[in-house]
């Protein structure tokens, strides 16, 4: 019925812009999203057509003038995909399909596939998995048996693939046993967070749309070298690594995925649970792209979906980043609305940065001399267990000088309870010299 399909083929994309949608269209430039999204998804753009219509048709969602020149276009050609900028209902992508001859994915089924080919770990592919067939189930009405003949392609790659070919009924179990196989998975993983729990870490997540600049951040911040690229959904698993910054201190960094607007429902469904382990960030970092035209509207998207997660009573600290390229050299003189004004890739603003850390974590922190009586032996080994000794130096009259590096919260709560003195510098200096 269809020409034959390859994971390349010849790709039209179609952007309606509909007034009725509009309310919910929060971003302004989506056409260009849109084309972003497609080239991340490595198609080969043979030719596009935009145009706007006052509300979506039931049938074929393209209004009917529209839809016989987008048959022009494509009867006769040798283009073999049809991409459309919205979410189309079942039966009008089956409809679509049955005037064009050409497969037709939405922006659903795009997204779905980005993740598909992104999915590195164990967790993230079976959640891709899980989305592909909770979206393919909604698909397989009557008429819609190409399915069953295609292989391969633009919004069919990736590991749900060879499920494609299997029946509702097979699908209905391959759900169940993903969904049992991710609830294991995450039991292992909330057994490491509560390992985490018991120890004097902090959480901070790295939160913020597609493309602003999380993961290169998150590479300053704990040095590490996870991929990053000018490219949408690079980051699809989330990863957390130690702080091994001097700088700061005891801090989990959690990178994740980027947000989008209209991120599948599917997703959001099957991510649900990764994105759960948010909740127990103590801190979120919402990293924005503030070169970018659409700034103000993805941060109310990233607000939004922040908000349908349960995660506004998070203290966030918002980061602009790529302030290189508008023009600010020296973001430190920039300190407008409490926000932070960041190059992660020019390396600028980030010590500012940490330090706004430090205080919103551990209300600063103390780096300093304490001294403390040599019979509190309980209260040494204490702080040696929570890793925060730098050195130590005895004075030989039972009194024990620890150089430490604590948040000064946490100082305050010792000092209290359990007897510290802090020293000043120069006590110390006088005491190495002795
Ligand atoms: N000019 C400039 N480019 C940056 C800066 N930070 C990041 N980038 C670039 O922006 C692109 C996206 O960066 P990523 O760190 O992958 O962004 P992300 O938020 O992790 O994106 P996803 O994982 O796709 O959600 C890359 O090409 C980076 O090199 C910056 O401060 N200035
Ligand atoms: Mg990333």
């Amino acid at each position: 019925m269809f020409k034959e399909e390859k994971a390349n083929a010849k790709t039209f994309l179609v952007f309606i812009d509909v007034y009725s949608l509009k309310e919910k269209q929060l971003i302004d430039d989506a056409e260009r999203e849109f084309f972003d999204l497609v080239e991340s998804s490595g198609a080969d753009i043979v030719g596009t057509t935009s145009h706007k219509q006052s509300k979506p048709s039931i049938s074929h969602f393209i209004n009917k003038g529209k839809l016989e020149e987008l048959f022009n276009s494509v009867h006769g050609s040798d283009i073999g995909l049809v991409i459309v900028n919205h979410k189309l209902s079942a039966s009008q992508a089956r409809n679509l399909e049955l005037k064009l001859k050409v497969r037709v994915i939405d922006k659903t089924e795009l997204i779905l596939d980005i993740f598909a080919t992104r999915a590195t770990t164990h967790i993230g592919k079976l959640q891709v998995e899980l989305a592909q067939l909770n979206h393919l189930s909604t698909r397989l009405i009557r008429g819609w048996t190409h399915l069953e003949r295609q292989k391969g392609g633009i919004g069919l790659r990736g590991p749900g693939e060879t499920q494609l070919e299997t029946d509702r009924r097979l699908i209905g179990h391959r759900i169940r046993t993903l969904k049992s196989r991710l609830t294991k998975a995450h039991k292992q993983k909330q057994l490491n967070s509560y390992a985490r729990k018991k120890s004097r870490n902090r959480l901070v997540a790295l939160v913020g749309y597609t493309n602003a600049g999380k993961t290169t951040l998150f590479n300053k911040l704990t040095k590490s070298s996870q991929y990053a690229a000018d490219k949408l959904f690079a980051t699809l698993d989330s990863v957390t690594r130690r702080n091994v910054d001097p700088e700061l201190g005891p801090i989990l960094f959690s990178d994740t995925v980027g947000f989008i607007s209209d991120l599948p429902t599917e997703l959001i469904e099957s991510f649900k649970a990764t994105l759960d382990e948010l909740q127990s960030a103590d801190l979120l970092l919402h990293v924005t792209d503030c070169s970018d035209p659409d700034h103000d509207q993805k941060i109310n998207e990233v607000d939004n979906i922040l908000k349908s997660l349960g995660l506004e009573k998070i203290t966030q600290i918002r980061i602009n980043n790529k302030c290189d390229l508008v023009g600010l050299r020296d973001p430190e003189t920039r300190k407008l609305n409490d926000e932070v004004w960041i190059s992660a890739e020019k390396n600028l603003g980030i010590e500012h940065l940490r330090e706004k850390i430090n205080l919103e974590l551990f209300n600063g922190v103390y780096k300093g001399w304490v001294s403390i009586e040599a019979s509190l032996g309980k209260l040494r080994s204490d702080l040696y267990g929570m890793g925060c000794i730098v050195k130590e130096e005895s004075s030989g009259s039972g009194i024990i000088y620890l150089k430490i590096d604590i948040g000064r919260d946490e100082l305050d709560r010792l000092l209290v309870n359990k007897g510290f003195n802090i020293c000043s510098d120069e006590d110390i200096l006088l005491l190495n010299e002795a």
